[in-house]
């Protein structure tokens, strides 16, 4: 390992950048001519359009278009499509409705876009926007998942009256019942996993130009796979060659998930470009985001945990509804209902398991993945009915996982819902991590705030994920005249360093010092192919994909010295930046080859001048990171107030690129995992189907002193599943952290006998949960 390469703790380039102020978001692009958008979007969670009169808002100062549904259908305008086949219960296929663009004959949730007014400024925008009288016939709304299968429920979608769009199911469902019927113990529970936002600090934004003279359409959008916004706009909404798009992202203040592809907004801003022959700015505000943005998570499980006769795990077997909303647009909607379910099984060995799900739909917005997608709900699910098995067959929580969990000796191991787990040692992870929390003198601790007349609860998870799925990743290495490297990649930062990240991974494989290279992402003209940054990959197949492409560079650039230093090929060894002769010490730097490739005279015939290439990666199967978390909470049953007094990982991430934004990584994951389970809340109003927090008043978002320190520790099993031996390490937090605190909460609570505690954990939740048993208690 280099100064600069793999392992070493080095602090993000791009900060220093960022923190000054420049970069460069959405925002803060200014097109000349650009003009401004901004969405009418439906008040209602559910009702008929009877009328639009646009007219006051057409004749608005300033205004130079205002457009409707209509006005899309008459210009062929396309919509996103949902590809997976899957089928309904009784095997017809499943039912899926895209979102048209601006809402046709209904709105379905609460903020569906119903008009775009384009103005000169914004304001202008907003106060036509005002002028546009639309009739809404109200109608009976349904959202909440469990409301939205009763018999009784309002239909989102008169095609799919029982709002259920498909069913998915994994696992061997007659093994698993039959393991069912011979288990000494089953021990059932019904988890609820609430409805978030990603909540990033640049919330989205679009604009659109079109340039007549090229016939190019450009966006510049806040993405997370530029390469696939295009694809998308290019074959399926404009029906047009991929090279007139262009998608450019510049910096992305955080995405987490949820800045997808299939957004409106994009398509809109580009279409209305080419309406009025000038670029069209859209940027939403933070209560606008609540209301145009996907959201994540939602679901309910009904969990059955099966056990012999000393506590083995003989079977799991779970129904869930994830709640979809009111469109299905695009696959992506779907990824966080199914991808993730397999991991219901953690880290333990359960010989049946059977999984089925049900997607509903329901008057709120769509869902998307967000942080872990499906993973911490997985998590969630085994490691809260592990502790509510313990508590109610009165086993000790911590020898119940340790006799099940799936010993490294094991490995590689195929789980009953048929993953294939490479490598870990689970039992190392758990081991250390009660050591680090010192779990062993937790009764101690707990003693002392009794005395203080508080609840004192630890709360332990063993997580495990499918990170870095197979997917095509794309790397590209071009050196100048100077000797000095560009690399361009196909994934995209939002915040988890890639510029440093990528950088120590060239400078590992080239010898290169950073500030010889330069990292380019986000601009599809300028990278020749991406699949983007989302399910932990981008470390793992970019980082791989930078490994092939370094190859071949070495490979030409080893023919080249062997030419200068009148040598053979197979007599130049390549070391830190350096071709040696082997056995001698003459050499030459990778940068003198490379300013050697660009003269002709120089080059052995058979070398073509310049040093450029590219390289792909596709990894055979998912990584497995994995990892145990503890956490510790001090429950003040007079306030109801939670406080979240100690956090400790323990992770393997496979080879650790760089400690120091591992370690950020892990808190940022940990904190959004504890922002969900202490008081983060996307709240419809059950019977209006108003969304009741639109706004930072009532959307609470964990602030420092909401959290602790928390101590990360890595415990790496490199995997051989790809060059770096790294597995993925952005979602890991998370996956941990929604079960080991609400485990936590729910052993504190359990001191007054309250064991059934679902988030959010505010204070107000928690001192009526309290209340409710105080009289038994007292
Ligand atoms: N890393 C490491 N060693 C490894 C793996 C990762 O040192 N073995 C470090 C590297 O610094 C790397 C970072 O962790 O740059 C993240 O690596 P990786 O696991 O490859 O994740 P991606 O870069 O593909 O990022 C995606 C992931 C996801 S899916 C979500 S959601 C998420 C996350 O990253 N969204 C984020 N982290 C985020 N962080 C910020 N600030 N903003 C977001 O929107």
């Amino acid at each position: 390992m280099g100064a600069f390469g793999v392992g070493q703790p080095l602090s993000r380039f791009e900060d220093g950048r960022l923190l000054r102020g420049g970069g460069m978001y959405v925002a803060d692009r200014a097109l000349p001519g650009q003009a401004y958008a901004c969405f009418l979007r439906s008040p209602h969670a559910h009702a008929a359009i009877e009328a639009i009169e646009l007219e006051n808002a057409r004749n608005a100062a300033g205004v130079v278009g205002v457009f409707v549904s209509s006005d899309l259908a008459a210009d062929g305008l396309g919509r996103t499509a949902v590809t997976l086949k899957r089928s309904r219960s009784d095997g017809s296929p499943m039912f899926w409705r895209a979102h048209p663009g601006l809402a046709e004959t209904r709105v379905r949730h609460v903020g569906d876009p119903v008009a775009m007014v384009v103005a000169e400024s914004l304001d202008q925008a907003k106060d036509a926007m005002e002028l546009i009288e639309v009739s809404f016939a109200p109608m009976p709304a349904v959202t909440a998942s469990d409301l939205a299968i009763a018999p009784s429920a309002p239909a989102v979608w008169d095609e799919c009256p029982d709002n259920v769009s498909h069913v998915f199911e994994i696992g061997n469902w007659a093994q698993t019942n039959r393991a069912f019927e011979a288990a000494r113990h089953v021990v059932r529970r019904r988890y609820v996993v609430t409805r978030v936002h990603a909540q990033y600090m640049e919330p989205r934004g679009a604009i659109g130009q079109y340039d007549p003279k090229e016939n190019r359409y450009t966006l510049y959008a806040d993405v997370q796979y530029p390469h696939r916004v295009r694809d998308v706009l290019a074959g399926r909404i404009f029906r047009k060659p991929t090279h007139d798009f262009r998608v450019v992202t510049g910096d992305v203040g955080g995405a987490f998930g949820t800045k997808g592809w299939q957004y409106i907004e994009h398509r809109l801003t580009l279409w209305a470009s080419r309406q009025i022959g000038r670029p069209v700015k859209w940027t939403c505000d933070r209560s606008e985001c609540l209301l145009a943005d996907e959201h994540g998570r939602d679901l309910i499980a009904d969990v059955e945990l099966a056990l012999g006769d000393h506590g083995s795990f003989v079977g799991l077997r779970v129904r869930t509804i994830s709640n979809i909303g009111a469109y299905l647009s695009s696959d992506r909607n779907l990824l966080a209902t199914f991808v993730n379910l397999p991991t219901m099984v953690g880290t333990y060995a359960i010989p049946s398991a059977h999984v089925h799900m049900t997607a509903v739909f329901t008057n709120q917005s769509a869902t998307a993945p967000y942080r872990g997608a499906g993973r911490p709900e997985a998590i969630y699910v085994i490691e809260r009915i592990i502790d509510d098995a313990a508590r109610e067959l009165k086993f000790d929580r911590i020898s119940l996982r340790r006799q099940n969990l799936i010993p490294s000796e094991a490995m590689p191991y195929v789980t009953s819902l048929g993953m294939r787990y490479d490598c870990g040692d689970f039992a190392r992870n758990m081991e250390d991590v009660l050591a680090f929390a010192d779990w062993g003198d937790f009764e101690k601790r707990r003693e002392e705030s009794r005395a203080k007349g508080l609840l004192r609860g630890i709360g332990i998870a063993n997580s495990i994920e499918r990170a870095a799925s197979p997917g095509l990743e794309f790397a590209e290495i071009r050196f100048d005249t100077s000797g000095t490297a560009t690399l361009f990649m196909g994934t995209l930062n939002q915040g988890q360093g890639h510029d440093t990240t990528f950088r120590q991974i060239l400078s590992e494989r080239l010898g290169l010092k950073p500030d010889e290279i330069r990292v380019v992402e986000g601009d599809t003209d300028t990278v020749a192919f991406g699949m983007g940054t989302m399910g932990s990959r981008s470390t793992v197949i970019g980082g791989s994909a930078i490994c092939a492409v370094a190859d071949k560079i070495i490979e030409k650039g080893r023919k080249i010295a062997a030419h200068l230093l009148e040598a053979a090929d197979q007599d130049i060894r390549f070391e830190e930046g350096r071709f040696f002769v082997i056995g001698t010490d003459r050499s030459l730097s990778i940068g003198e080859v490379a300013r050697s490739a660009f003269q002709p005279a120089k080059l052995p015939d058979d070398v073509e001048s310049g040093l450029y290439e590219t390289g792909t990666f596709t990894p055979k199967q998912d990584t497995f990171p994995n990892g145990s978390h503890v956490c510790e909470v001090e429950i003040d049953p007079e306030t109801g107030v939670v406080q979240i007094l100690r956090y400790v990982v323990v992770d393997d991430v496979g080879t650790v690129i760089n400690p120091k934004t591992l370690k950020g990584q892990i808190h940022g994951g940990v904190v959004q995992g504890l922002g969900q389970v202490l008081m983060e809340q996307v709240v419809y109003e059950r019977s209006s189907g108003q969304l009741l927090t639109a706004s930072f008043m009532d959307y609470a978002m964990p602030r420092a002193q909401d959290v602790c320190d928390i101590e990360v520790h890595s415990s790496p099993h490199p995997t051989s599943l790809n060059p770096l031996g790294a597995k993925g390490a952005g979602e890991a937090g998370t996956v941990g952290a929604i079960a080991a605190a609400m485990n936590a909460i729910n052993d504190a609570l359990s001191e007054i006998g309250v064991t059934d505690f679902e988030m959010p954990a505010t204070p107000f939740r928690v001192w009526q949960a309290i209340n409710q048993r105080r009289p038994a208690h007292a």
